[in-house]
């Protein structure tokens, strides 16, 4: 587990600031925005973070290789298997294409300018590949765990190198879920929360997950995932990846 969390933090390092901090969109979708994904794929970290960025929540249809589970029902979609692809329910769009995801997000519920960043997209590209090298084939190959009646919640964001194996692990698993976007919003957010709780801090956060997180678990800590199929909810990365392996499937690979 040490080696898993130690590259996954080089590839949160290699995404700098990106992915982290959260300035919520101005309108909020009704309905929960689909993606089809692949969590090592560089193009989609992009959308990720411009999600987590924007705090929107997605329903996340993992999409890994030789994927049999939301594969073949992309294709019937959109008519090819690229990833990332987009259902927005809300105003019928779907759409190919990272970039133009992004700008379709920032346009229609930032209400707000593309950051510079984005514009900058090939730049973004190439960062976020090198951002995929350290995990390597992590959350890239289909090993198929058993489909869950109702979709799990993961709190996460797009950045924090503890919910990246969980992501990992729900993709190879092509585990649907609800991502729960928890970005940071608070300068306190950024002290590690053993920390916080020794040194009595709760930051009060302006997002709705977070808020949400603390009134039900009496703290925050990312990843948190609950499954409403067994109305657990967990702590601890090690600890989530132990329970979705022995809840869902031993065909998911060790790590
Ligand atoms: N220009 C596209 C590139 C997308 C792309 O090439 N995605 C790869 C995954 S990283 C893909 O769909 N590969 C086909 C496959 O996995 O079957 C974008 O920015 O969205």
């Amino acid at each position: 587990m040490a080696g898993n969390i130690a590259t996954s933090m080089v590839a949160t390092l290699l995404r700098a600031a990106n992915g982290i901090q959260s300035i919520p969109a101005a309108v909020k979708p009704e309905q929960t925005l689909q993606l089809y994904d692949i969590e090592n794929c560089p193009y989609c970290r992009l959308v990720r973070e411009a999600l987590t960025e924007l705090d929107l929540d997605a329903e996340i249809h993992p999409c890994p290789k030789s994927g049999q589970r939301f594969r073949p029902q992309l294709v019937e979609r959109g008519g090819k298997a690229q990833f990332p692809y987009l259902v927005d329910s809300n105003t019928g769009v779907e759409l190919y294409e990272s970039l133009d995801i992004i700008a379709y997000l920032f346009e229609t519920y930032g209400q707000r300018e593309v950051p510079f960043k984005w514009k900058a997209g090939r730049l973004q590209t190439l960062g976020s590949m090198l951002a995929s090298a350290p995990r390597v084939s992590r959350g890239m190959l289909a090993h198929p765990g058993d489909a869950p009646q109702y979709l799990l919640e993961l709190y996460s964001f797009e950045s924090s190198p503890y919910a990246r194996p969980v992501r990992e692990l729900l993709c190879e698993m092509e585990i649907p879920y609800i991502v729960r976007n928890c970005g940071r919003t608070q300068l306190q957010e950024w002290i590690l929360p053993p920390m916080r709780e020794t040194l009595k801090i709760q930051p009060d956060s302006d997002l709705q997950n977070r808020q949400q997180l603390q009134r039900a678990e009496g703290r925050v800590s990312i990843p948190y995932l609950y499954d409403p199929n067994t109305d657990q909810g967990l702590f601890e990365s090690a600890d989530i990846l132990e329970y979705l392996r022995e809840t869902y499937g031993q065909l998911a690979r060790e790590y």
